[in-house]
């Protein structure tokens, strides 16, 4: 029966009276939706769970995905963010919608925007919502699912819960729902569709070739561990051997601590106690696994890091050869971001002569850009990324005459890699699978993946300043425009080094602004950062 719009403002204010507002709190809807402390979150999930529905119902019911995770931060702190149907972020106009429902002051303002939102929108209340949801491993997690669901209960929305999943994996199930009943069905929308689909895929694009090299992946004692075994044990042991590290789930505090993708990428170091032997293989998963760097130790016992930029240089160059080998014709374009090392833009532009696009940072915006090409490669230097294959060149390969036995190799194994890689978001576990896969097909090693470049030695330092909202860019971040005269300073440090380049940007996801120096020698790229820095501390 309909409700009138008085019977829903009190249902939202009995709800919401048990999801108080912290007091002196502002909240925004960033690149990484809500993150902060997870004890200050119940308020923002409730409000999310309201605004989840009024996004599916504005979509004729589609069913929407809510993941509560903060990632690669600190156990302490939890995050939330919405999953568009389509398994993408979610649409960037919405955000603010976001950020006005959750700072609303009073029970009465909140049920008030609510019903200003769906009226500017002209939603109907009255019809289905759909919303799915998952948590990492956070000791925060069970409570504020309870927030979420009460703010789904206090709009009549159906939901289903997911439990514990890697955000990628709610990223993968929300796709697969909204596609069920499509002419392209993306899986099955269970955690075990995704493992199936994943493994079989993974057995294909290897039949006939060698076993990848062993791996020890560090799970950040996060999501991703469990996961991950899980996942190994599909595709069984005759065909892939991981051996997963860091997989303490139950002791909350070492989520992240001194391991994880984060932590090796920016410390550019080992994970805590990791005692690695020389020329085998590694990787660091984030903590809900959509991140992962890899990395090696030579027989010098120097360290390596194969980062974002060494896997989407790995990825351009397998993908471009088997367009070759296949004949088909479809154009590969790399996205990277102003973070990626200058020896990486220039071996993809130089060597593959592929064609790099540049955008800002953020996920959604190199996920954008990639959708331009029939096969558009993204990682952000962090080791978040993946490849999307338009649906034009899905049917281009589909349909493709293979005139002899290497290119219907070559075919074939381009479509196994379209089911492998997760084509919502980035993926550390499909990621796994797809480096592993090529080295298998390469009979490659570590070093010899790193032999296509040599990094510029790069440090990234993160400034506390007053405001960084002062700090604005242009060039896809690359320059700023304000505070007025910096970028003039910036730009005559730079021109002091050899292959230097820096530039400056407030960060999206923290209080602080960050600054990327870039140089020939390590000393110099660290005295760059240092100068850089130096410039921000008299503002
Ligand atoms: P911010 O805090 O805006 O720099 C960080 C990462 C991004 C992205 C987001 C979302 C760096 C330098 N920045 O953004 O790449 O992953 O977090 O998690 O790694
Ligand atoms: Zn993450």
């Amino acid at each position: 029966m309909d409700s009138t719009p008085q019977e829903r403002l009190s249902q939202i204010a009995k709800f919401s009276t048990l999801h108080p507002r912290p007091e002196g709190h502002k909240f925004a809807y960033g690149t990484a939706g809500f993150r902060l402390l997870g004890s200050l979150l119940d308020s923002v999930v409730f409000r999310v769970g309201l605004l989840a529905a009024l996004r599916s119902r504005k979509l004729d019911g589609e069913t929407i995905g809510v993941m509560i995770t903060a990632s690669h931060n600190p156990p302490d702190d939890n995050g939330v963010k919405l999953i568009d149907p389509q398994g993408e972020m979610l649409e960037a106009s919405w955000e603010t919608y976001a950020t006005k429902l959750a700072n609303a002051e009073t029970d009465d303002e909140l049920t008030k925007d609510y019903l200003a939102v769906a009226e500017a929108l002209k939603i109907n209340l009255d019809s289905p919502a759909n919303v799915v949801f998952a948590r990492d491993t956070r000791a925060s997690g069970p409570a504020l699912v309870a927030a979420l669901k009460d703010g789904l209960q206090a709009v009549a929305a159906d939901y289903t819960d997911y439990r514990i999943l890697t955000t990628p994996q709610l990223h993968y199930v929300v796709k697969c729902i909204n596609t069920a009943t499509t002419a392209t069905p993306y899986g099955k929308p269970t955690e075990e569709g995704y493992y199936e689909k994943l493994a079989t895929a993974f057995q294909i694009v290897t039949m006939g070739k060698p076993k990848p090299p062993v791996i020890t992946v560090d799970a950040a004692n996060g999501v991703g561990g469990p996961k991950l075994k899980e996942l190994a044990r599909y595709i069984g042991s005759d065909h892939i051997d991981i051996n997963v590290v860091k997989d303490e789930i139950d002791a909350v505090e070492k989520l992240n601590h001194q391991c994880g993708a984060d932590f090796v990428k920016t410390q550019q170091k080992l994970p805590l106690g990791l005692e690695p032997a020389s020329l085998e293989l590694y990787a660091s998963l984030d903590g809900d696994a959509d991140r992962i760097v890899f990395y090696y130790v030579d027989e010098a016992s120097k360290f390596h890091l194969l980062d974002g930029d060494k896997i989407a240089s790995l990825v351009a160059m397998f993908i471009r050869d088997l367009l070759a080998v296949s004949g088909v014709d479809l154009q590969v374009g790399i996205v990277q971001t102003a973070y990626a090392n200058g020896s990486s833009s220039k071996y993809l532009t130089d060597i593959l002569k592929v064609p790099v696009t540049v955008t800002p940072t953020g996920v959604k915006h190199l996920h954008h850009a990639a959708q331009l090409f029939d096969i558009g490669i993204y990682f952000e230097a962090n080791g978040h990324g993946t490849v999307l294959f338009s649906n034009s060149a899905m049917k281009s390969l589909e349909s493709f005459e293979a005139q002899n036995p290497g290119q219907q190799d070559a075919v074939t194994t381009l479509l196994s890699l379209a089911a492998l890689i997760n084509q919502t978001v980035g993926d550390a576990l499909s990621d796994l699978l797809l480096v592993t896969a090529i080295l298998s097909h390469k009979v490659w090693g570590p070093d010899e993946w790193n032999l296509a470049y040599t990094d510029l030695p790069n440090r990234l330092v993160r400034v506390v300043v007053k405001d960084r909202m002062a700090f604005k860019t242009e060039d896809a971040e690359r320059r700023l425009v304000e505070p007025k005269g910096l970028q003039a300073q910036i730009d005559a440090l730079v021109k002091k080094y050899k292959s230097g380049r820096s530039f400056v940007r407030a960060s999206g996801t923290e209080d602080a602004v960050r600054v990327y120096a870039e140089a020939a020698t390590r000393l110099e790229a660290d005295e760059l950062a240092v100068k850089v820095s130096d410039l921000l501390k008299v503002l």
